[in-house]
C-alpha cells in the first residue's frame, strides 16, 4: 500500500497538451494510430457502470461494425433469400417469418477482440480493452423451424437441397466493404448441425423494440454462446454449401493464430471471463477510481461461451483471492451477477476479478498470446484510491 497521503487522482499534476515525451504522463508504450481512433469512434463500448442492468439498455450495447451500416428505409421491403444446394431459392418477408413460433432469449454477446488492447504488441485493428460486451433480449424466430420448414416444404417445390443435407449455411450481410484488398459482403457459415441447433435466432427484435439501423436492422442472425461475429446483421441470405466456406470473414481472420503463417483455429464460443463495474467516482481523463474507505460493495458480470454457466467468481485485493458471491443464471446465455463485500483500507489498491466455469476453467491472469489478438479472457484488473477520511 502506498502513502494515501498523496492521492494522485484528487492531487494530480496540471495536464499538458500531449507530448509524447518519454516519461511524460502521456507518453504511450505502444502509440495509437489515427486509423485505430477511427474505428475506436465508430465501435462504442459498454460503459461498465451499466453492468448493473440485468439487460443492457439500447444504445448502451457494443457496436461492432466493420464496414458501413446500410440504409435500409422500411422492414416491408426486406427479403431474406435462401438458397438451396440446387442453386434455386425461396424468398422470405418479415410477415412471413412471423409465421413461425415467435421466441424471446436474453444472450450476452462479446466481440472476439475485446482485450485487444492488453496484447503486446498490439494487432492494428479495433483498439477494445474490455467493454466490447452486453446483453439483450433478442426477439424472433428458431433458425431451425424455417430451415425445417423449407426441406419438408411443398409450396417451395420439394426439397431445400434435393434430398441432400448441406455441409454449411452461409450468412451474408447486406453491408460490402475490402478488407486486405478483399471486396465482399460481411458473410460468415455454420455447419448444418449448428444451424439446426435450437437456440440460434433469426431475429428482428432488441429488448422488445424493432432493431436499431446499427444493430442490424431489420433483420439479424443471432448466435448465442459464440463470440459477436457469428450473429449477421442486416441479413439478406442464407445459402446452402456443400463444402467449407472460405470466405474472408471466416478464413482471412477470425482465427486463433500464434504467428501469421499459423494456419489457425476457428474462433467459435465465448471464453469464460468476468468484469467489474468500476468502484467509487473516476477521474474522467484517467478513469482512475477514488473512494471512501470502509464497507464497499464490489459489483460486476461473469459468462462463459456455448451455454456453460460460471460457477465461481473470486475477488482479489492486492494479489489475494476471495470468493465472490454469484447470483445464477436464469438465462442459459447470459451473464451472471456477482458482488463482493470488501472492507476498505485507505490508499492504493489493485482489485481484480475471476471467473471459472461449470467445465473447471478458469480465467488466466495474463492475455494469452494471440496474433490478431482474439480472445483475450485475462482476469480484470481495477485500480483504485481509497480515503481515509470520507470527503466524497
Ligand atoms: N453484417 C455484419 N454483421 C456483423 C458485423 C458486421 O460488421 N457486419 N460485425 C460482427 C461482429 S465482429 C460483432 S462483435 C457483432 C456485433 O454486434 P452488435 O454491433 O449488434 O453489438 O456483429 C457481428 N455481425
Ligand atoms: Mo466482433
Amino acid at each position: 500500500m502506498s502513502d494515501s497521503t498523496r492521492n494522485p487522482v484528487l492531487n494530480p499534476e496540471p495536464r499538458q497538451h500531449i507530448t509524447g515525451e518519454p516519461g511524460s504522463p502521456d507518453h504511450l508504450v505502444q502509440k495509437y494510430t489515427l486509423t485505430e481512433v477511427q474505428l475506436a469512434n465508430r465501435n462504442s463500448g459498454v460503459c461498465l457502470e451499466t453492468l448493473r442492468h440485468d439487460v443492457t439498455p439500447i444504445g448502451m450495447h457494443y457496436l461492432l461494425t466493420h464496414f458501413d451500416v446500410p440504409y435500409v428505409e422500411k422492414a416491408d421491403d426486406w427479403k431474406l433469400t435462401f438458397e438451396r444446394l440446387d442453386g434455386t431459392t425461396a424468398d422470405f418477408d418479415l410477415e412471413r417469418l412471423k409465421d413461425f413460433e415467435q421466441i424471446e432469449q436474453r444472450v450476452t454477446l462479446e466481440c472476439a477482440g475485446n482485450g485487444r488492447v492488453y496484447m503486446e504488441p498490439r494487432w492494428a485493428s479495433m483498439p477494445w480493452s474490455s467493454e466490447a460486451v452486453g446483453t439483450a433480449v433478442w426477439g424472433g424466430v428458431r433458425l431451425s423451424d424455417v430451415l425445417t420448414s423449407l426441406t419438408n416444404s411443398t409450396q417451395d417445390s420439394a426439397h431445400l437441397n434435393a434430398g441432400k443435407e448441406p455441409l454449411e449455411w452461409v450468412f451474408s450481410g447486406a453491408d460490402q466493404g475490402v478488407d486486405n484488398g478483399h471486396v465482399h459482403h460481411f458473410e460468415r457459415s455454420l455447419s448444418h448441425t449448428m444451424a439446426m441447433n435450437s437456440d440460434v435466432m433469426l431475429a428482428w427484435q432488441i429488448n422488445g423494440q424493432s432493431l436499431p439501423p446499427q444493430h442490424g436492422f431489420p433483420l439479424r442472425l443471432i448466435v448465442p454462446g459464440w463470440y459477436g461475429m457469428a450473429s449477421v446483421k442486416w441479413l439478406k441470405h442464407i445459402k446452402a454449401i456443400d463444402h467449407p466456406f472460405e470466405g474472408y470473414q471466416q478464413t482471412g481472420t477470425y482465427q486463433y493464430r500464434q504467428t501469421l503463417d499459423d494456419p489457425g483455429k476457428p474462433v467459435t464460443a465465448i471464453r469464460v471471463r468476468s468484469l467489474m463495474i468500476p468502484p467509487g467516482i473516476p477521474d474522467w481523463y484517467t478513469r482512475q477510481r477514488v473512494l471512501n474507505g470502509g464497507e464497499v460493495t464490489l459489483r460486476g458480470r461473469a459468462w462463459s461461451g456455448d451455454g456453460t454457466s460460471v460457477s465461481k467468481v473470486e475477488v482479489s485485493v492486492d494479489g489475494e483471492w476471495h470468493k465472490a458471491k454469484l447470483e445464477s443464471s436464469t438465462d442459459k446465455y447470459a451473464w451472471q451477477s456477482w458482488q463482493f463485500l470488501w472492507q476498505s483500507t485507505p490508499g492504493e489498491h489493485v482489485l481484480q476479478c475471476r471467473a471459472t466455469d461449470a467445465n473447471g476453467v478458469v480465467q488466466p491472469l495474463d492475455a494469452p498470446w494471440d496474433k490478431g489478438g482474439f480472445g483475450n479472457n485475462a482476469v480484470h484488473s481495477v485500480k483504485v484510491w481509497v480515503e481515509q477520511e470520507p470527503e466524497l
